[in-house]
């Protein structure tokens, strides 16, 4: 028999369409019935919420799909300029919330939910995190996509998908355990395998020149060993638009021949492990928040993710164009998160040279106009610089390319400064003292025609010190753009008590345009709105001390005292030791019977340490043996309290931000290049303590002097104090500081563990210090007590909050996406059509 053939070669586009879906509460009920029972074959004596809420997903997800093939025939038949975001991190935490949100569901499914006997909360707490990022360079790029979404922008998210996630973190004995996070142990409802459209990523082998039938030459590469990427498409839905956009995340696979060439020669066993090989590359995220540098895996993830993201943005450009490449860079745009994708640029030349067989000239050109690289940070350890032997045992094609590039663009440096041999060697893409390596971040500047930085400080010191040269010689490239968050996320779908305050009081403008928040401002002055205000506050304190009760059941907390919150990664810069000392001094004031007019202060901290970086892990059980002292303490109670929150991550942030009354930035200023928490945050009502550094500075600007609690050196500051810088003088002349100093080196808080936190004790007193936590003592206590002066006036403080909410309308992705289209992509936004 024939076989029919599945898909014919001219389809008929409705013949898979269906009536739309409703989106009332009974056909939630009737979906989520059918999911449940028919599907899953669950019943009314299921325990677990895990089923209800794969059911209830499914329904949800149905809907998306429908607005999904939408939004895409919406871009392909409108043939519009693109741009594709390329990371390696999207930190995107959970996906129901944020889908009933976005598309409008929350009330008919909360309804349906409650007629079946079901709580939403619960089904919602159900899901897994997906933990695929670090930090705030991951949680950005998710921000970003939703407010490209949004605002209906053309952007598709490429990304790995990692077997294993950012680790969980556990607390035993004050220290870090790390638990690797089988995100997805229960399967992931919200991800579509697209086998279909898998592509093979070349590594080792060798080049060769070859001469084809018109006597023309090109480069092979062979006798690579290939591997299979293969895409998982999630929807991404903007915000009641209709529009549903796509991250796709690469999963590594074996190539079937590899297999079966193994297989034919009787090597079973080795044939399953070279499966196992294969599917490394995507098994982990590195857990690094400032890198670890020339690790080959992590060099394989990288390339493998800008191979297959550009191959399969090629593969459609010569689907819908032929090999006519004339128009390629008038439709499309990268943006690469930082250098980890930066290879990019090479790879896309080899693509362009080798596979479609333009002129160097040409591809470049392509290049350069279609890359567009984000900076995240000024740390000289997460610089990404890679050995050139390593890169040419992987990669031997891309080498050759790199080399090519700097050769061209060595001799535009040279003409530019001609004799200028020091600069030639700083900006040169290979660094030539020792080993050579490759500068990711010089390549990605070379190659692209956009550079940014993330905060306005941030920029203004990458042209002034690290990017100095190539900003001298291409202004025009250079760039700000200031982070911002999506306030669906951060306050609608987090805190919809607060929010259901704020639609009621300015309407619901502001979930799509932030800075329609300011409406709030005449509403600081009004004294049952601040009463409102305090009260939806007050309430989600209580939700986070039910929540650390998990964590901490013997600790009593109430929801009056003031809630100090530091929460980010661990790192010394970020100065986490700086909050401890502070925390040190309250407790020695109690303990001298300074407590006239006491504010109970409940310190709250939460990090993970990256499982390499001993003194982040130090910092963290020092953190948790000074809580146990202090909480132990029959003189602390109802005034003082530490903890350490375990394992925080997006979801854990989604509760601790509503409840924040004190949101501590307290880097070294120049070190945090932006910062989002610190918007999370104040989008919440929470009143910053911080320096002059990273988005902080932006934030004081908006949300004014007199509303914000500023201490500490400036950048410029700290520059000229190191020279001079000698902590153990500033500590002998600070009483408060010697005290704390004395109570920490005596072994108070480590009696049975003598000698663990000197390494601590002994960076804070070097006169190289680089985070010069010592210098910032003096200034930060005096600006804890007016925090506390102003907490005592509960009619202040909240005025207070209601204003940082209502200045915070700067801080939304959305306004940075806008920006980034504005200046950089320039994208055509494409409604799409009759489904909202
Ligand atoms: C993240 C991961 C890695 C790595 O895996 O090697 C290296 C560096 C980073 C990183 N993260 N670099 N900067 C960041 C943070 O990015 C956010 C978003 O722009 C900023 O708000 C933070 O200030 C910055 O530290």
């Amino acid at each position: 028999m024939p076989q029919k053939k599945f898909v014919t070669s001219c389809p008929n586009p409705l013949i898979f369409q269906l009536p739309p879906l409703g989106k009332n509460k009974e056909d939630f009920l009737f979906d989520f019935r059918k999911y449940y029972v028919n599907l899953l074959g669950r019943d009314e004596f299921c325990r677990s919420p895990l089923y209800a809420n794969e059911a209830l997903s499914l329904a949800v997800r149905d809907r998306l799909m429908e607005r999904w093939k939408i939004t895409h025939d919406t871009y392909r038949n409108n043939a519009s300029r693109r741009m594709f975001y390329l990371s390696m991190e999207f930190l995107m935490g959970r996906t129901l919330s944020n889908a009933m949100l976005n598309l409008g569901v929350t009330d008919a499914v909360s309804e349906a939910l409650y007629d079946l006997g079901l709580e939403i909360e619960e089904l919602i707490d159900s899901e897994f995190d997906a933990g695929l990022g670090n930090g705030g360079l991951g949680r950005l790029a998710a921000c970003f996509i939703d407010s490209c979404a949004t605002l209906q922008l053309p952007v598709i998210g490429y990304g790995l998908r990692y077997e294993y996630g950012m680790f969980t973190q556990s607390i035993v004995n004050g220290e870090q355990v790390e638990k690797p996070d089988h995100w997805l142990r229960h399967g992931n409802i919200w991800e579509i395998k697209r086998l279909e459209y898998s592509l093979r990523i070349k590594f080792g082998g060798h080049t060769e020149v070859q001469t084809d039938e018109n006597g023309s030459h090109r480069v092979c590469w062979i006798n690579t060993n290939d591997i299979l990427a293969v895409p998982y498409d999630t929807p991404i839905p903007g915000y009641h638009n209709g529009t549903v956009n796509t991250l796709r995340l690469w999963k590594a696979a074996a190539t079937e021949e590899f297999d079966l060439q193994e297989f034919n020669e009787g090597d079973y066993a080795d044939s399953v492990a070279a499966k196992n090989t294969a599917e490394h590359i995507t098994m982990v995220l590195y857990p690094n928040d400032a890198n670890e540098n020339g690790k080959e895996l992590r060099l394989r993830q990288q390339y493998f993710l800008a191979s297959a993201s550009l191959q399969d943005i090629l593969g459609h450009w010569v689907g819908q164009h032929g090999e006519d490449f004339s128009l390629f860079a008038e439709k499309s745009c990268f943006q690469l998160n930082d250098t980890h994708p930066s290879i990019a640029v090479a790879e896309l030349m080899r693509l362009l040279l080798d596979n479609h067989g333009l002129s160097w000239q040409k591809a470049w050109t392509i290049t350069r106009s279609t890359m567009a690289y984000t900076n995240h940070t000024l740390l000289p350890e997460a610089l990404e610089k890679w050995p050139v032997p390593l890169f040419k045992k992987l990669l031997p094609r891309l080498v050759e390319i790199i080399f090519e590039i700097n050769a061209h663009f060595l001799a535009e440096v040279a003409a530019h400064w001609p004799g200028d041999i020091a600069r030639l060697q700083r900006m040169s893409i290979i660094e030539e003292c020792g080993l050579q390596q490759i500068r990711m971040a010089h390549l990605a500047i070379v190659g692209s025609f956009s550079v940014n930085g993330v905060a306005q400080l941030h920029s203004q010191l990458l042209q002034q010190g690290l990017f100095k040269d190539f900003y001298q010689l291409w202004p025009q490239k250079f760039n700000n753009k200031t982070n911002g968050v999506t306030p669906r996320r951060w306050i609608a779908a987090c805190n919809p008590k607060l929010a259901a305050l704020i639609s009621e009081t300015i309407g619901e403008g502001w979930i799509t345009d932030l800075r329609e928040l300011k409406k709030l401002v005449p509403y600081a002055d009004d004294v049952a709105f601040r009463k409102r205000w305090r009260d939806i506050k007050q309430q989600s304190k209580q939700q986070l001390v039910d929540y650390k009760k998990h964590y901490y059941p013997d600790v009593t907390l109430s929801a009056d005292a003031l809630f100090d919150v530091q929460v980010k990664r661990i790192h010394e810069y970020k100065r986490q030791l700086l909050n401890v000392l502070h925390v040190v001094h309250l407790y020695n004031r109690i303990k001298q019977g300074d407590t006239e007019n006491w504010v109970a202060r409940c310190v709250l901290i939460g990090g993970k340490a990256a499982p390499g970086y001993s003194m982040a892990k130090k910092i963290i059980k020092l953190i948790n043996n000074v809580a146990h002292v202090i909480n132990s303490d029959p003189d602390m109670a109802g005034r003082l309290t530490l903890l350490f929150l375990p394992d925080y991550r997006v979801s854990a942030m989604e509760k601790i931000c509503p409840a924040a009354d004190l949101s501590e930035q307290i880097s070294t200023a120049g070190k945090e290049a932006s910062g989002t928490g610190n918007m999370k945050l104040m989008m919440n009502g929470a009143l910053t303590i911080g320096t002059l550094d990273g988005a902080n500075i932006e934030i004081r600007e908006e949300v004014g002097d007199e509303n914000f609690f500023l201490f500490g050196l400036t950048e410029q500051q700290v520059v000229e104090k190191r020279h001079s810088y000698n902590p153990v003088d500033i500590i002998n002349q600070d009483r408060d500081l010697q005290k704390v100093m004395n109570l920490l080196e005596c072994g108070h808080f480590n009696y049975f563990e003598p000698g663990i936190f000197n390494d601590i004790f002994n960076s804070l007193k070097c006169p190289n210090d680089p985070w010069m936590t010592i210098a910032d003592f003096r200034s930060y206590i005096d600006a804890q007590q007016q925090v506390e002066e102003a907490y005592r006036d509960q009619e202040r403080w909240s005025k207070m909050s209601i204003l940082n909410c209502a200045y915070s309308g700067k801080f939304s992705s959305d306004r940075t996406i806008a920006d980034y289209n504005h200046d950089i992509w320039k994208l055509t936004p494409q409604p799409s059509g009759m489904l909202k």
